[in-house]
């Protein structure tokens, strides 16, 4: 829990995009901003009418200064003024019937919530298939963190999925420096280093809505595979200057 356990936080939903206006059609409109004491966007610099249709659904819309999904994440966070805020997705993985949960959990005074792909109840893109090796890969990654990182129970099942909330105070105690698809895997081991409470809850992954992915798995798990390197290398409850 957060510092002002039962007062009621306030709570940003961040939406963080770059060439979805496929996604954005089908899964905006089902999406309740009024759960949110603010709504913006984040753009990656999309080429398609992203930041148009976002702009019609009433939100803010940012550009990044700096290229990187990370580098979206941090700029999403220098202009949030609430307590706590959501990192949402509107490409089809994420679903919208999530957000209220989110939201109440922060609200409570959760200050770092996580929806799982990975625990119990869930469902992850690749169930149901006999070889599983992103999934197999995120598993493999989760347990290295837990072992390494974690102390007092706290513990991750879910090391990549980009639906989750934070409070602000929570997250500057971070200090963040992942400027590419590493941020979230990151934003992780931070919680465990720091001992910040991992709240997680089950989701269902969808299919992506239209577009493609921006991540291809190999060099993504290499990357990850390094950032588990330099925060190893940063001292098990390290987290920087
Ligand atoms: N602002 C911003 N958004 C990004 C950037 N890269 C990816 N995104 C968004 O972040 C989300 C995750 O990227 P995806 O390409 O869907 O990654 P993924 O979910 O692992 O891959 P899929 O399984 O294909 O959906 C999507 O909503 C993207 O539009 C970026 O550099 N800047
Ligand atoms: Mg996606």
């Amino acid at each position: 829990m957060d510092e002002r356990v039962g007062d009621r936080k306030t709570v940003t939903l961040a939406v963080i995009v770059r060439n979805e206006e496929e996604g954005i059609r089908a899964v905006m409109p089902r999406v309740d901003l009024s759960l949110f004491d603010d709504c913006f966007a984040v753009d990656g610099h999309s080429t398609d009418r992203t930041v148009e249709l976002l702009r019609g659904f009433g939100l803010r819309v940012y550009a990044q200064p700096e290229p990187g999904l990370g580098a979206a994440n941090l700029e999403a966070r220098r202009h949030v003024r609430t307590d706590a805020f959501v990192y949402f997705h509107p490409d089809g993985n994420e679903d919208p019937a999530d957000l209220p949960r989110l939201a109440a959990l922060l609200r409570a005074g959760h200050a770092f919530v996580v929806a799982s792909r990975m625990m119990r109840g869930a469902r992850n893109e690749e169930d149901g298939q006999l070889f599983r090796p992103r999934k197999t890969a995120n598993l493999l990654f989760a347990l290295a963190a837990n072992l390494l990182f974690g102390h007092g129970g706290n513990r991750t099942t879910d090391i990549t999925n980009g639906l989750r909330g934070v409070s602000r105070s929570a997250f500057d105690r971070m200090r963040l420096s992942s400027r590419d698809l590493t941020f979230d895997f990151q934003m992780v081991i931070r919680a465990l280093k720091l001992g910040i409470p991992i709240t997680e809850f089950p989701t269902r992954e969808g299919a992506r809505v239209g577009g493609g992915t921006h991540f291809a798995s190999i060099p993504a798990g290499l990357a990850v595979l390094r950032l588990l390197w330099r925060e190893g290398r940063m001292g098990l409850r390290g987290v920087g200057p």
